[in-house]
């Protein structure tokens, strides 16, 4: 995007709830950035909300920054922090909130142009958002993929790993590893570690271990999906003409920089239960998303459908 960083000032003309309901239903290019505020009512814990986020867990299990968990150089060096607490944030949800049903709605409504969500609990699809107006910013647990061989495998197959809090090794390269003889199991050892001498010398070496296995979600120090900054700048940031950020802190880039990269003169509105500081959002919602998005349906003169919405509202 040509236009450099700048933080946008706020629209005089829109202040309340009505103009946000108003906003919803003259809009028909809508970008939804969603975080996990709104999965947090099905049980799923966010990271940031005290008390029951999982950095808060994190920090009670003696880790000093949640962050660490998911940076990919201590992945790396200790696959095995990861695979003990990943159990808490692994998507076993057969059921989806009343802001995801939101979300379907707008997209029946041909008003959803983008949900750009951080989320990686795959809820969007269930809800059945398509996926050429889902960006998954931070990936999800729908795939995971080697660490040294980089061979790709449905998410599933690791999950009972994750339950059983043990570090998911590579199929492919234990596979290899197996198939190789002896002689160049230690061959490979030796290469890997760079020595010199690779005489058979009858000595006893380890057999090489097989790749650690990761699920495809962006940690801290990985790259986002390319159709991130593809669909953000090529597209969404030309066209949208309504920006509804729901249930995230804002604290993670580049999804955290986005509002302020957006044209100006396009009103932003916000939903969480914590305000924000750092972005000039013309309105800002503060609640249980799924009440306020339930009022403001109720104000665009829409019904909003769900299970966990009384059938009396
Ligand atoms: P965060 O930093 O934990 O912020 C969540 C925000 O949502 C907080 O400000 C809360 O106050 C607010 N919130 C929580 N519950 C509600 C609610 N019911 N209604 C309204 N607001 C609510 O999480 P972010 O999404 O901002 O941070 C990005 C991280 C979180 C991404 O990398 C995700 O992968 C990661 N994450 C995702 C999930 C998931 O997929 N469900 C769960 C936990 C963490």
């Amino acid at each position: 995007i040509q236009r450099s960083y700048n933080k946008r000032q706020k629209l005089a003309q829109y202040n309340t709830i009505d103009d946000a309901a108003k906003l919803l239903r003259t809009s028909h290019n809508i970008m939804v950035i969603t975080g996990a505020g709104i999965s947090t009512s099905l049980g799923i814990p966010d990271f940031r909300s005290k008390g029951t986020g999982f950095y808060e867990r994190i920090r009670t299990l003696g880790y000093e920054d949640g962050e660490d968990v998911f940076n990919i150089d201590n992945f790396d060096d200790k696959p095995n922090i990861f695979y003990s607490l990943a159990g808490d944030i692994l998507p076993d949800q057969k059921r989806f909130s009343p802001t995801h049903a939101f979300l379907r709605l707008l997209q029946d409504k041909d008003r959803l142009q983008t949900n750009y969500t951080q989320n990686i609990d795959n809820l969007e699809g269930l809800a059945g958002i398509d996926k050429e107006r889902l960006i998954q910013c931070h990936g999800s647990f729908a795939t995971a993929s080697c660490r040294k061989c980089r061979h790709k495998v449905p998410g599933e197959e690791i999950f009972d790993d994750i339950r059983a809090k043990r570090v998911a090794r590579c199929r492919r390269c234990t596979q290899t590893i197996a198939k190789q003889p002896k002689k160049k199991q230690k061959a490979f050892k030796l290469r890997k570690n760079d020595w010199e001498d690779s005489s058979d010398d009858g000595g006893e070496y380890d057999v090489p271990e097989a790749g650690v296995m990761k699920p495809d979600i962006t940690f801290f120090g990985e790259q986002l999906p390319d159709n991130f900054f593809q669909r953000f700048t090529e597209r969404d940031a030309k066209n949208v003409d309504l920006v509804v950020v729901i249930g995230t802190s804002l604290k993670v880039a580049p999804v955290s920089e986005m509002p302020n990269y957006l044209p100006h003169h396009v009103p932003q509105i916000f939903i969480s239960r914590e305000p924000i500081q750092h972005v000039n959002f013309d309105i800002q919602l503060i609640g249980d998303c799924d009440h306020v998005v339930f009022e403001l349906c109720r104000r665009a003169g829409w019904s909003l459908k769900h299970e966990m919405i009384p059938p009396h509202f």
